[in-house]
């Protein structure tokens, strides 16, 4: 099965723009287990996606949408991050855009790493409940609670929909070592914080989407849920203004946790994968 229920044409590796990567991995979850079903429940509601997108008006698939074989990431979180990396490293030697699908969040830091690599001057826009600024957790240091603490190691970081952090979060909070946070409660309504979101970021953005950022009204399937949180309309109101004056080289979302009666979450998760690959090839000039 691929992204989108694609037919060869559109889906073929050498002339794709997009290439899908399953990141299946939630071996230091701290609530509940789950997410390492993630992908492949996005790569399946994806097949119910519209492939004309209304909002842009346009056919992003036409671009062409590859889905990267699967591999196995299972067993510590370095042996992970080492084999994503080097998927990764050998992926950007192209100039496609990689949309890695989650997976616990702490999968973002290898593919973070890569374009790190690339683009020198990287961002990293993080949709997210949790400011994951933890200097590790439980005795790991690259679980998915310090996953945004080990990246903004690497380039700057800015956080939006933030809305639960611990004590010793917070002092990294309010605009030291290389974090922008946007604490939920202190951004309403966010549209009127665009202007000095963008500000934050570099031209090249990276955007880790946690869906847990989200109200769990409208995206309850996620492994550690947290009342309040972004709309559909603030996530895309927000993600299209990033289009329009950066670019967009690549993306995740993570942290789903599909549930068996409830498919909302997984389906807004693809129609969110497949508007972003819109918002990054306007981004890019490919639309
Ligand atoms: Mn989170």
């Amino acid at each position: 099965m691929n992204f989108g229920g694609l037919s060869e044409r559109d889906s073929v590796f050498e002339s794709s723009q997009f290439v899908v990567i399953s990141l299946p991995y939630d071996e230091t979850a701290s609530y509940q287990k789950g997410t390492v079903d993630g992908p492949k429940a996005i790569i399946e509601a994806s097949a119910q996606v519209e492939l004309f997108d209304e909002e842009l008006e346009s056919e992003t698939y036409k671009l062409g949408i590859h889905t990267y074989p699967a591999f196995d990431i299972s067993g510590k979180p370095e042996a992970m991050i080492e084999k994503t990396l080097n998927v990764y490293r050998k992926l950007m030697k192209t100039d496609k855009v990689l949309v890695g699908l989650g997976g616990e969040h702490s999968v973002s830091y290898g593919p973070i790493k890569a374009y790190h690599e690339k683009f020198p001057n990287l961002s990293v826009l993080q949709f997210d409940a949790h400011a994951d600024l933890r200097d590790g957790y439980e005795g790991e240091k690259f679980s998915h609670a310090a996953v945004m603490r080990r990246v903004c190691e690497l380039c700057p970081v800015t956080q939006i929909g933030i809305r639960n952090y611990s004590k010793e979060e917070y002092p990294l909070i309010f605009g030291k070592n290389n974090i922008s946070t946007f604490l939920w409660h202190k951004t309403q309504p966010l549209e009127k914080y665009h202007d000095v979101i963008l500000n934050t970021l570099s031209d090249v953005v990276y955007v880790t989407i946690d869906t847990d950022g989200f109200d769990p009204a409208i995206l309850p399937a996620t492994g550690t849920p947290e009342p309040g949180g972004l709309s559909w309309k603030d996530a895309t109101g927000l993600l299209k203004e990033v289009a329009l004056h950066k670019k967009i080289v690549g993306f995740d979302i993570v942290e789903l946790m599909p549930l068996e009666n409830n498919k909302v979450s997984d389906f807004t998760c693809a129609k969110l994968a497949y508007r972003l690959m819109g918002y990054s090839a306007l981004s890019l000039g490919a639309l």
